[in-house]
Protein backbone atom coordinates (compact mmCIF):
# COMPACT_ATOMS: atom_id res chain seq x y z
CA UNK A 1 0.00 0.00 0.00
CA UNK A 2 3.15 2.55 0.82
CA UNK A 3 4.65 1.60 -2.26
CA UNK A 4 1.54 2.64 -4.02
CA UNK A 5 0.72 5.64 -2.86
CA UNK A 6 2.89 8.14 -4.80
CA UNK A 7 1.21 6.42 -8.04
CA UNK A 8 -1.83 7.51 -6.30
CA UNK A 9 -0.86 10.83 -5.64
CA UNK A 10 0.01 11.72 -9.21
CA UNK A 11 -2.90 10.00 -9.98
CA UNK A 12 -5.15 11.91 -7.98
CA UNK A 13 -3.35 15.29 -8.78
CA UNK A 14 -3.34 14.40 -12.63
CA UNK A 15 -7.32 14.00 -12.32
CA UNK A 16 -7.84 16.63 -10.45
CA UNK A 17 -5.61 19.57 -12.64
CA UNK A 18 -4.75 17.51 -15.34
CA UNK A 19 -1.16 17.29 -15.01
CA UNK A 20 1.41 15.90 -12.62
CA UNK A 21 4.57 15.79 -11.86
CA UNK A 22 6.65 12.11 -11.12
CA UNK A 23 10.04 12.37 -9.48
CA UNK A 24 12.78 9.26 -9.04
CA UNK A 25 11.80 6.86 -11.76
CA UNK A 26 15.15 7.35 -13.20
CA UNK A 27 18.94 6.69 -12.29
CA UNK A 28 21.56 9.75 -12.33
CA UNK A 29 23.15 7.68 -14.78
CA UNK A 30 20.25 6.80 -16.99
CA UNK A 31 19.85 11.16 -17.39
CA UNK A 32 23.46 11.22 -17.54
CA UNK A 33 23.09 9.53 -20.67
CA UNK A 34 19.94 10.59 -22.18
CA UNK A 35 21.75 14.60 -21.71
CA UNK A 36 24.76 13.06 -23.98
CA UNK A 37 22.17 11.50 -26.71
CA UNK A 38 20.64 14.65 -26.71
CA UNK A 39 24.59 16.55 -27.20
CA UNK A 40 24.92 14.01 -30.07
CA UNK A 41 21.90 15.33 -31.96
CA UNK A 42 22.51 18.94 -30.85
CA UNK A 43 25.99 18.89 -32.30
CA UNK A 44 23.90 17.34 -36.27
CA UNK A 45 22.69 21.47 -37.43
CA UNK A 46 20.99 19.55 -40.70
CA UNK A 47 18.61 18.26 -37.86
CA UNK A 48 17.93 21.30 -37.00
CA UNK A 49 17.18 22.89 -40.61
CA UNK A 50 13.68 21.20 -41.35
CA UNK A 51 14.32 18.08 -42.62
CA UNK A 52 11.34 16.32 -43.54
CA UNK A 53 9.40 19.39 -41.44
CA UNK A 54 10.42 17.72 -38.62
CA UNK A 55 10.85 21.28 -37.38
CA UNK A 56 7.30 22.25 -38.30
CA UNK A 57 4.80 23.50 -35.67
CA UNK A 58 1.22 23.79 -36.63
CA UNK A 59 -0.27 27.24 -36.99
CA UNK A 60 3.09 28.39 -36.08
CA UNK A 61 6.50 29.19 -37.75
CA UNK A 62 8.91 26.00 -37.66
CA UNK A 63 11.68 26.07 -34.78
CA UNK A 64 14.70 25.22 -35.31
CA UNK A 65 15.07 23.69 -31.78
CA UNK A 66 12.82 20.78 -31.98
CA UNK A 67 12.92 17.55 -33.66
CA UNK A 68 9.73 15.62 -34.09
CA UNK A 69 9.87 12.98 -34.57
CA UNK A 70 12.78 12.23 -32.94
CA UNK A 71 12.79 8.49 -31.77
CA UNK A 72 13.53 7.18 -35.69
CA UNK A 73 16.79 8.83 -35.33
CA UNK A 74 17.48 8.21 -32.06
CA UNK A 75 17.17 4.26 -30.68
CA UNK A 76 18.29 5.67 -27.22
CA UNK A 77 15.58 7.77 -27.48
CA UNK A 78 12.99 5.08 -29.01
CA UNK A 79 13.79 2.97 -25.49
CA UNK A 80 13.32 5.82 -23.37
CA UNK A 81 9.56 6.49 -25.00
CA UNK A 82 8.80 2.82 -24.50
CA UNK A 83 10.41 2.03 -21.48
CA UNK A 84 8.83 -0.02 -18.95
CA UNK A 85 8.45 2.66 -16.43
CA UNK A 86 7.33 5.28 -18.27
CA UNK A 87 4.67 2.94 -20.07
CA UNK A 88 3.04 2.04 -16.22
CA UNK A 89 2.72 5.39 -15.18
CA UNK A 90 1.22 6.48 -18.44
CA UNK A 91 -1.29 3.96 -18.45
CA UNK A 92 -1.99 4.39 -14.79
CA UNK A 93 -2.97 8.40 -15.39
CA UNK A 94 -4.34 7.31 -18.81
CA UNK A 95 -6.52 4.25 -17.77
CA UNK A 96 -5.32 1.68 -19.72
CA UNK A 97 -2.43 0.45 -21.88
CA UNK A 98 0.14 3.16 -22.90
CA UNK A 99 1.02 3.10 -26.39
CA UNK A 100 3.31 6.08 -27.94
CA UNK A 101 2.09 7.53 -31.12
CA UNK A 102 4.07 10.75 -31.06
CA UNK A 103 7.25 11.71 -30.09
CA UNK A 104 9.58 14.87 -30.49
CA UNK A 105 12.68 16.74 -28.45
CA UNK A 106 12.71 20.38 -27.51
CA UNK A 107 15.99 21.84 -26.77
CA UNK A 108 14.84 25.11 -25.91
CA UNK A 109 18.00 27.08 -26.14
CA UNK A 110 19.08 30.79 -24.29
CA UNK A 111 16.79 32.72 -25.82
CA UNK A 112 13.99 30.81 -27.14
CA UNK A 113 10.77 31.55 -27.37
CA UNK A 114 7.93 29.79 -25.10
CA UNK A 115 4.46 28.20 -26.76
CA UNK A 116 1.99 30.19 -26.81
CA UNK A 117 -1.22 28.67 -24.71
CA UNK A 118 -2.68 25.80 -26.14
CA UNK A 119 -4.81 22.44 -25.87
CA UNK A 120 -2.78 19.30 -27.25
CA UNK A 121 -6.29 17.21 -27.94
CA UNK A 122 -6.93 20.06 -30.29
CA UNK A 123 -3.54 19.36 -32.83
CA UNK A 124 -4.50 15.23 -32.61
CA UNK A 125 -8.28 15.24 -34.07
CA UNK A 126 -9.24 12.62 -36.51
CA UNK A 127 -7.27 9.75 -34.32
CA UNK A 128 -11.02 8.46 -33.04
CA UNK A 129 -9.75 8.25 -29.11
CA UNK A 130 -11.23 9.64 -26.44
CA UNK A 131 -9.56 12.63 -25.05
CA UNK A 132 -8.64 11.47 -21.48
CA UNK A 133 -7.56 8.77 -23.38
CA UNK A 134 -4.26 10.37 -24.82
CA UNK A 135 -1.53 12.66 -22.91
CA UNK A 136 1.83 13.29 -22.89
CA UNK A 137 5.15 12.18 -20.75
CA UNK A 138 7.82 15.21 -21.25
CA UNK A 139 11.15 13.87 -19.51
CA UNK A 140 13.49 16.68 -18.51
CA UNK A 141 16.91 16.65 -19.29
CA UNK A 142 17.78 20.05 -17.34
CA UNK A 143 16.12 21.91 -14.46
CA UNK A 144 12.85 24.14 -15.86
CA UNK A 145 12.13 27.26 -13.89
CA UNK A 146 9.86 30.80 -14.62
CA UNK A 147 13.24 32.39 -16.21
CA UNK A 148 14.42 28.87 -18.15
CA UNK A 149 10.48 28.57 -20.19
CA UNK A 150 9.07 25.79 -17.76
CA UNK A 151 5.46 24.70 -18.59
CA UNK A 152 2.72 26.50 -17.17
CA UNK A 153 -1.07 24.61 -16.53
CA UNK A 154 -4.47 26.31 -15.74
CA UNK A 155 -5.47 23.55 -13.47
CA UNK A 156 -8.82 21.55 -13.52
CA UNK A 157 -10.18 21.99 -17.15
CA UNK A 158 -11.20 18.72 -18.73
CA UNK A 159 -13.34 20.11 -21.82
CA UNK A 160 -11.98 21.25 -25.05
CA UNK A 161 -12.28 24.88 -25.27
CA UNK A 162 -12.46 24.85 -29.08
CA UNK A 163 -14.60 23.84 -31.69
CA UNK A 164 -14.16 19.97 -32.40
CA UNK A 165 -11.82 18.40 -35.15
CA UNK A 166 -10.14 22.38 -35.61
CA UNK A 167 -6.48 23.34 -34.54
CA UNK A 168 -7.28 26.13 -32.80
CA UNK A 169 -5.72 27.72 -29.31
CA UNK A 170 -8.38 28.71 -26.64
CA UNK A 171 -8.60 32.39 -25.45
CA UNK A 172 -5.98 32.80 -22.58
CA UNK A 173 -8.39 35.61 -20.97
CA UNK A 174 -11.40 33.60 -20.62
CA UNK A 175 -9.05 31.08 -18.51
CA UNK A 176 -7.67 31.01 -15.08
CA UNK A 177 -4.28 31.53 -13.64
CA UNK A 178 -1.65 29.69 -15.21
CA UNK A 179 0.78 27.70 -12.25
CA UNK A 180 4.59 27.38 -13.40
CA UNK A 181 5.59 23.41 -13.40
CA UNK A 182 9.14 24.20 -12.00
CA UNK A 183 10.55 21.10 -12.74
CA UNK A 184 14.40 18.86 -11.92
CA UNK A 185 16.09 17.44 -14.64
CA UNK A 186 15.19 13.51 -14.30
CA UNK A 187 11.59 14.66 -13.56
CA UNK A 188 8.61 13.64 -15.94
CA UNK A 189 5.88 16.39 -16.32
CA UNK A 190 2.50 13.95 -17.63
CA UNK A 191 0.22 16.31 -19.31
CA UNK A 192 -3.46 15.20 -20.21
CA UNK A 193 -4.16 16.23 -23.74
CA UNK A 194 -6.90 18.77 -22.21
CA UNK A 195 -4.90 20.99 -20.02
CA UNK A 196 -4.36 24.09 -21.40
CA UNK A 197 -1.14 25.01 -21.25
CA UNK A 198 1.83 27.21 -22.67
CA UNK A 199 5.96 27.98 -21.60
CA UNK A 200 7.62 30.86 -21.52
CA UNK A 201 10.47 32.19 -22.93
CA UNK A 202 14.59 30.73 -21.64
CA UNK A 203 15.93 33.88 -20.67
CA UNK A 204 18.11 31.83 -18.75
CA UNK A 205 22.10 31.12 -19.55
CA UNK A 206 21.27 27.39 -20.25
CA UNK A 207 19.36 24.93 -22.25
CA UNK A 208 15.85 23.63 -21.34
CA UNK A 209 16.13 20.19 -22.87
CA UNK A 210 12.79 17.79 -22.77
CA UNK A 211 11.60 14.85 -24.78
CA UNK A 212 7.64 14.72 -25.34
CA UNK A 213 6.29 11.53 -25.43
CA UNK A 214 2.38 11.32 -26.73
CA UNK A 215 0.65 7.89 -25.22
CA UNK A 216 -3.11 6.58 -25.99
CA UNK A 217 -4.74 4.25 -23.96
CA UNK A 218 -5.80 0.75 -25.32
CA UNK A 219 -5.08 1.84 -28.76
CA UNK A 220 -4.82 -0.03 -32.21
CA UNK A 221 -1.13 -0.95 -32.47
CA UNK A 222 -0.84 0.48 -35.54
CA UNK A 223 -1.67 4.09 -34.09
CA UNK A 224 2.28 5.38 -34.18
CA UNK A 225 1.72 4.60 -38.41
CA UNK A 226 -1.51 6.07 -38.38
CA UNK A 227 -0.91 9.33 -37.10
CA UNK A 228 2.39 9.95 -39.08
CA UNK A 229 0.50 9.14 -42.13
CA UNK A 230 -2.10 11.77 -41.08
CA UNK A 231 0.46 14.22 -40.02
CA UNK A 232 2.26 13.84 -43.79
CA UNK A 233 -1.47 13.81 -45.36
CA UNK A 234 -3.18 16.96 -44.28
CA UNK A 235 -2.05 19.87 -45.79
CA UNK A 236 -1.47 22.31 -41.87
CA UNK A 237 0.01 19.20 -40.84
CA UNK A 238 -0.51 17.91 -37.19
CA UNK A 239 0.95 19.12 -33.78
O1 LIG B 1 8.61 22.81 -24.42
C1 LIG B 1 7.87 23.73 -24.16
O2 LIG B 1 8.28 24.81 -23.69
C2 LIG B 1 6.37 23.59 -24.34
C3 LIG B 1 6.01 22.56 -25.36
C4 LIG B 1 4.54 22.29 -25.41
O3 LIG B 1 3.75 22.93 -24.79
C5 LIG B 1 4.04 21.21 -26.24
O4 LIG B 1 4.82 20.62 -26.99
O5 LIG B 1 2.83 20.94 -26.20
Amino acid sequence: MILDSPRQAARDQYLRCGWAVVRGLFSAQEIETWRGEADRLMAQPALFADPDGRNAVVNSRPRSDRIDPVTDLSPTFLNLANDPRLLRESGALLGGEARLFKDKFIAKPPGAQGYGVHQDFTYWPNLGIAPEKMGSAAVFLDGATAESGAVECVPGVHALLTRPGRIEDPDKSSLGDFETVAVEAGDVLFLSGMVPHRSGANRSAGFRRALFFTYAADADPALYETYHQLKKALPHGLG
